[in-house]
């Protein structure tokens, strides 16, 4: 059965699979068509008890921006949770949340179900997220105008992991933070560089093991690039400390 994502937001337009966007291309388009995955998206305004919809009011305390009232996504989230028999695992994209990273993307991939609470405000009345208990998910230390792009962002690294999903000449098993085939210690490491026709472009020449037929010496450069990117690029990638090698 597909996965399925719910997506609470106030701009539910943005995650149309006619729009010519993230979700209406690629990957995620071609997962939907297949009838891998589906996803909805429910606008919070609906739920608003207010006759001009509203679903924001001003901050007790005082200070800028609005917050979203707790009576409109708790109404949301309930009548969606009742749209399919399944448990949903819900999710708030919030800056506050812990950092998506790959290893969380393949638990999440597990999943039938993903709801997830995005939105355009200040933040959301810490009483609802109390009471829902979502996983609260950052994508990265940045600041965003909203939860919506963030939710795409987590939706597509889940799709693609999906079994039938890539070609097999697409497999997640080889990119960047996909664990190297050649390395048993399974560690998580940048991709190596890539090089196809011409042989020579702008009197630079590919680098001469590729082109030596022979897949053993291959295989160990290519791990030898991800290792050597990965500790001059992102040493917080070697748990290890290998970075400071
Ligand atoms: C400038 C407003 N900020 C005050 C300290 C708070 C704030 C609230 C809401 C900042 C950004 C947002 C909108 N962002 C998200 O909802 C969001 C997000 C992000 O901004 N960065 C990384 N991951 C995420 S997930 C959701």
């Amino acid at each position: 059965m597909a996965i399925r994502f719910d997506i609470l937001t106030t701009f539910p337009e943005m995650f149309s699979e006619l729009s010519p966007a993230a979700m209406g291309v690629s990957i995620p388009a071609r997962a939907r068509k297949a009838g891998l995955a589906e996803w909805h998206a429910t606008d919070i305004r609906s739920y608003s008890k207010d006759k001009h919809r509203k679903t924001d009011e001003r901050p007790f305390g005082g200070g800028p921006g609005m917050v979203m009232m707790c009576q409109p996504v708790w109404d949301a989230v309930m009548a969606v949770e009742g749209l399919d028999a399944r448990p949903a695992t819900r999710i708030l994209l919030t800056p506050q949340g812990v950092p998506l990273k790959q290893g969380l993307v393949e638990e999440l991939a597990k999943k039938e179900r993903l709801l997830l609470i995005a939105g355009h405000y200040e933040g959301i009345d810490e009483r609802v997220i109390q009471k829902l208990a979502p996983m609260e998910i950052s994508i990265g230390d940045y600041v965003l105008s909203g939860g919506e792009l963030a939710a795409m962002v987590l939706m597509d690294a889940v799709i693609r992991l999906i079994p039938g999903v890539l070609g097999d000449d697409e497999s997640a098993g080889s990119d960047s933070f996909g664990v190297a085939s050649g390395d048993r210690e399974g560690r998580r490491l940048l991709d190596c560089p890539h090089y196809t026709r011409p042989r020579e472009w702008e009197g630079m020449e590919v680098p001469e093991v590729l082109m030596s037929g022979d897949h053993g010496r291959i295989a160990k450069w290519r791990l030898e690039r991800m290792v050597e990117r990965t500790r001059e690029r992102r040493p917080d990638l070697f748990p290890n400390k290998e970075g400071e090698k």
